[in-house]
This record gives structure tokens, sequence and C-alpha cells, in this order.
């Protein structure tokens, strides 16, 4: 069948948004009419070539959308099923899966975008083959994906607003609850407000976090910033946030402090924002071949503990249905998060206003 999706096929080009054709789902795999996809930082840093694959890919790893059809050996799905996709495979009985750490999951070594079997399911007029990104690619009218890789959710729900859930929601609110585990009271800095990193400010707000303060390089963020609980913002193209940090902390540094854009500098200046004994969380993906130092002797004594987390440290199929209900219970915000619309044509429209700073989030919509 053919469907129509966002390809990159040059590093720092703009999107194509091209017919491709799509195969059947084979064992194990479901056939997806997508309804909404968001746009998140990591699809644009597939753009750039800061999160790496090495041929064309489709772009599109937050997302949600029915169940068309099912592959052979699928029996806990059936078409018309609302689903959120998550951007994980996980096999269920690796060690880090039986951990309960799926997102760590050992099992699936398969070159990145392929699917479980090592083979293609989009290709494109000339017959190459197209990656599919997090092996969903979910900027694509229809998807096929490992069943691995769905979350099934209440048909009464936006599909709109649970895509979002698929990645920003969840890596962000999981970064608080699940990965540090912030107690009630702790001071939190958050250092990126995008998509993600307001998700990190309302799961702060959610654990009675105090003070929240948000540090962003544009005022439009911010304000986001103080829409989703900050109680404090720091501007840190007009004041170094490290010392504005420790000025709001009676010099002391805050308990955690989470970075949520993923550049070497910023994670340095989250490491130095924490006070003796208190957590810097990396939540932002810096680019694959970026490192960052810090001072070796000062980690020890100052017992600071850095930590990555990735997808919230999240179990897809136990907090994303939580997640849901959280937003039907009016203690979690979706709505808030939308801050414009798009069609699938304007994918590149919609990463300028991404680094203009202009969305929360934006979501393309499908019909
Ligand atoms: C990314 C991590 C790499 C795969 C796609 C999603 N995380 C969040 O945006
Ligand atoms: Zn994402």
């Amino acid at each position: 069948m053919k469907t129509r999706a966002a390809v990159v096929y040059e590093h720092n080009q703009p999107v194509v948004v091209e017919e491709l054709e799509l195969d059947e789902p084979r064992a194990n795999e479901v056939l997806l009419r997508t309804a909404a996809s968001g746009v998140c930082h990591s699809d644009l840093s597939v753009v750039t070539g800061t999160i790496y694959y090495d041929a064309a890919v489709a772009l599109g790893h937050e997302g949600a959308g029915v169940i068309e059809h099912v592959g052979d050996s699928v029996t806990d799905f059936h078409p018309g099923d609302h689903v959120v996709l998550s951007f994980v495979s996980y096999c269920g009985s690796c060690r880090m899966c039986q951990m309960g750490r799926v997102c760590l999951c050992e099992s699936y070594n398969v070159p990145r975008g392929l699917q479980l079997d090592g083979t293609y399911r989009l290709h494109n007029s000339s017959g190459d083959g197209i990656l599919q990104m997090a092996r969903i690619a979910t900027m694509s009218e229809y998807m096929v994906v490992p069943q691995q890789n769905l979350v099934k959710i209440g048909a009464h729900y936006s599909l709109e607003k649970a895509a979002l859930v698929g990645c920003g929601v969840t890596t962000g609110v999981g970064a608080v609850l699940n990965t540090a585990k912030v107690e009630p009271g702790s001071s939190v800095a958050v250092i990126g407000t995008g998509g993600v990193g307001l998700n990190a400010i309302q799961g702060a707000v959610f654990v009675e976090a105090e003070p929240i303060i948000a540090v962003d390089i544009a005022e439009k963020k911010l304000n986001f910033a103080k829409r989703f609980g900050a109680t404090d913002v720091v501007n840190a193209a007009e004041n170094d946030p490290v010392e504005a940090v420790h000025e709001l902390t009676d010099g002391l540094g805050v308990d955690y402090a989470f970075e949520v854009i993923g550049n070497p500098k910023t994670i340095v200046q989250a490491y130095d924002m924490v006070r003796a004994a208190g957590t810097a969380v990396i939540v932002g993906i810096a680019h694959h071949q970026a490192e960052f130092s810090i001072p070796a002797q000062q980690f020890v004594a100052s017992e600071k503990r850095l930590i990555g987390s990735f997808y919230g440290s999240c179990q897809p199929r136990v907090d994303m249905p939580k997640l849901l209900r959280f937003y039907e219970d009016g203690i979690l915000k979706l709505d808030e998060l939308i801050t414009r619309q798009y069609r699938l044509e304007q994918i590149n429209e919609a990463f300028a206003a991404m680094e203009a700073g202009e969305n929360a989030r934006g979501v393309i919509v499908f019909d």
C-alpha cells in the first residue's frame, strides 16, 4: 500500500515529504493508521545527524494511531484498537526486562531503523529501502511496527493528546518520578524548557518540589515554563545559570538538576548547580560523538551523583496508561502542551518554529 511520510535523505537539508510503498505486516507486526505525531527535538537531531542513521530514514517517534490489521502471531492487538507508540522495542525476557528496566532491553541487536527481522517495510519510488526512526516512523500516514512497540489505550482519549505521551511526557515526567525519584520539598532546576523540559517541570510540580527553577535562553519558552509550574526562571542568555541557581537556593545549589538539552556545556552546568550529594540527571540526547568532562577529584569530594535518564526509565505499558489517567484526573497537563497543529507537508515549518522556540509542542495531525 502507499503512505506519505517525512524522509531525511541528507543531513541539514529540508525533509522530503513523499509517497512511499509500505509492505504488509509480517509475524509479530501490526499495521496502523497514524492519527497524530508530535514533533520532538530528537526528530530534528536526526535531520542534523546528532542522532545518526546511516541511510535515508522516515522520521517520527512520538505518535498514536488505530490498528488496521495485524500480522501472524499477534494475539494481544486487534483491528480498531487505539494505541500509543513506544519508541523502544523490548523483549520482556532479557535481564534488563526482567529487572523492569525495559527501555534498556539488551536483546534487539538489530541495525537501527530496521524491523526486528532485519528488513525494511518502507521503500521509495526508486525501490530503495527507507529506515524507520526508532523502528516506528510516526510521521507517516500508515506504519508497520513491531507489536512490542504498542501500548493499548482507552478509545475515549484524544489520539492527538495521547501521542505526546509516546515521548515528551513520559521522558520528562519519568525523569523526575522514575529515574531521580525526587522527594517532596526538593529544590529542582530544569535546563531546557522545550517539550520534554516542560514535562520535567510538571513532574516536579507533581512531587511538590520547591523551588522549581527553569533555565533557558528563549523568553517565550520561559513563559511556557511558568505556565507549567516553574516558580523561578533564569534566562541563561542574560545571566550565568549556575550563579543564578546558587543565588536562588541561598548559595547551596539545587537538590536535583535536569539537563534536557543534550549539550556538554549545559550538562556540566547541571552538575555545577547541584549541591553536595545532590543529583544531576542528564535527559537531553547529545551528539553521538559528544563528550563532557568534570573535575574528577571534586566529583568524589562532593559526593554528587550524575545519572542518565532514558525514556524516563519508563515501562511503557504501565506508565503511559497511568499518565493518561493523570490527565483525565486533571493533574497532568496535555492540552496546554500543544501550541500548534501542522499537516505532514509542513514538517519543515514545524522544525523552524521549534528552532525559534515558538511552540511548547507542535503536533502533526492526519485525517
Ligand atoms: C529519542 C532517543 C533516540 C531514539 C528516538 C527518541 N528520545 C527522545 O526524544
Ligand atoms: Zn522525543
